[in-house]
């Protein structure tokens, strides 16, 4: 299964590279600094250029950075995307740690801030999977329901949300999450 109604929006896995989405808003997975890294991260700044980092250092100026579970905006510069969401996961701790639920904060606070900001479509990497080491088969169905339950609550917000997943097993790991969530449905 690849996508999935709810209510009058469209949630759909694709894989491919998140910079090359046009979208409304796409989300990044960032640190607490702002300060920019590898991974999405990495690949979001190079292909939004430069007003991306000063926006972010703007940001960590006025509030300090971004903790973990919470998302902050900037304009998405040379992106398709008109604004980048930047979303701070969990570091993986051995799961005892409260990442499940900081996690599921990220998703929602980045969809709080989609909708804040107008976006009708939104596209998200999954977010902690990589260099946070959040295990991915625990990490799809957090993600798919936290946006699933946002989006419930939130009927006319969204006309899609789009997990844009890199590699073949990041998308064999959400589309198995995806069945198991809306088999019943
Ligand atoms: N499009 C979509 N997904 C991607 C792309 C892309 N272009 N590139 C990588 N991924 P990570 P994290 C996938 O490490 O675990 C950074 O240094 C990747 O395959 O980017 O939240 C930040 O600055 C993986 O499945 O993010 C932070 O310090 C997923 O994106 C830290 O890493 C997330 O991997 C955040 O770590």
């Amino acid at each position: 299964m690849e996508q999935v109604r709810i209510g009058k929006t469209v949630l759909r896995l694709v894989q491919g590279d998140i910079t090359r989405q046009a979208v409304d808003a796409i989300v990044n997975a960032a640190n607490r600094h702002l300060a920019g890294g590898g991974g999405v991260d990495g690949a979001i700044h190079r292909a939004g250029g430069p007003v991306i980092a000063e926006e972010c250092r703007a940001i960590r100026e006025r509030q300090g950075g971004c903790p973990p579970g919470e998302a902050v905006v900037t304009s998405g510069g040379n992106l398709p995307a008109r604004h980048v969401i930047h979303a701070v996961g969990p570091i993986w701790q051995g799961g005892a740690a409260g990442e499940d639920e900081t996690l599921r904060r990220a998703y929602q606070n980045s969809l709080r801030q989609a909708l804040a900001c107008g976006a009708r479509t939104v596209a998200f990497p999954s977010i902690s999977t990589g260099a946070f080491r959040f295990p991915i088969d625990r990490a799809a169905p957090i993600a798919l329901s936290a946006i699933a339950d946002f989006v419930r609550e939130h009927p006319d917000a969204f006309d899609e949300v789009r997990m844009v997943l890199y590699s073949p097993d990041d998308f064999a790991a959400y589309r198995h999450a995806l069945a198991r969530l809306f088999s019943a449905s």
